[in-house]
């Protein structure tokens, strides 16, 4: 199995610092915050060379709060800009030698429809239109990447983050809707722990559509520090004949995760996450 980790764990940090980590520990590989403002593809790729990791994926930054996120927003405006952000990211991805864009149809922490209907009939309806907006952005977004040799892997998260895809079925029947052959799915440990009711059937439902991975215990942390079975994982990933990367994303505790990774208490366990993701798994990986 190739390991990588999703640097948006390590915000603020140098990324010559992040990639000496990885090449540290045994990584194969690391995936990107899009954020094309605030990185040179020339210094990725130079890290890239001199550390030996490649760079696995691009995750595109979608978060509720930040504008020109929101790929399935009823205002076009915010919406055609998502779009133009999303053609960005497939751009990096190009310029670093990404294969894979992971994407969100609505960012994370947006939990209801806009306007926060609270009758079932708006409710739905507003979900609906979501939606549909969402598969059209992603058609269009597809059709770029496609033309730039992409792969798009969409991500389902929690209900405690997204109202719109959470489990590995409904981004099934949102891969369906948008018909395009380069959408593919990535899924993630930790929101599978919330969402699926037996996490390694839904990896072999899945199939050969799973390309990207994030891996976390059941709270987030290592591997290992939680309850989730990942001997199980690591074999329903065998049966399906996974070759994509495990990208890890081992988190602190903290009810905003994207403040936790930057408390200096936990900034100084940067190490022995990273270190601690990796011997477990491997270790795993020889016992099955
Ligand atoms: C991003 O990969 C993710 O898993 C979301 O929960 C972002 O917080
Ligand atoms: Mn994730």
């Amino acid at each position: 199995m190739r390991y990588a980790i999703s640097n948006w764990i390590y915000p603020g940090e140098p990324l010559r610092e992040t990639f000496a980590r990885l090449a540290r520990y045994g990584y194969d590989g690391i995936e990107l915050v899009g954020e094309p403002d605030r990185v040179s593809p020339e210094e990725i790729r130079a890290l890239s060379q001199e550390y030996g990791l490649s760079i696995i994926s691009i995750l595109t930054w979608c978060i509720w709060g930040i504008p020109g996120r929101d790929m399935a927003s009823p205002d076009e405006e915010e919406r055609q800009a998502a779009g133009v952000y999303g053609r960005r990211c497939v751009d990096l991805a190009v310029a670093v030698g990404a294969p894979i864009v992971v994407v969100l149809p609505a960012p994370a922490g947006r939990t209801a429809p806009l306007g926060s209907p609270r009758d079932e009939k708006a409710w739905k309806e507003a979900w609906e239109r979501e939606w549909v907006l969402a598969v059209e952005s992603l058609r269009g977004l597809a059709a770029y990447a496609q033309s730039r040799g992409i792969t798009l892997a969409l991500e389902p998260i929690n209900r405690y983050e997204t109202h719109l895809v959470s489990t590995t079925d409904q981004a099934l029947r949102m891969l369906e809707a948008v018909g395009a052959d380069n959408l593919k799915i990535h899924l993630d440990t930790f929101h599978m722990n919330i969402e699926e009711a037996d996490m390694a059937a839904a990896i072999r439902r899945a199939g050969n559509l799973l390309v990207n991975m994030h891996i976390s215990d059941s709270n987030r942390m290592p591997p290992g520090r939680g309850h989730t079975n990942f001997g199980a994982l690591l074999l329903a990933l065998r049966e399906i004949n996974y070759t994509g990367a495990l990208v890890l994303e081992p988190v602190p505790p903290g009810s905003d995760p994207l403040l936790a990774v930057t408390f200096s208490e936990n900034i100084a366990l940067r190490d022995t996450f990273a270190e601690e993701s990796i011997r477990y798994l491997r270790e795993l990986e020889k016992q099955i």
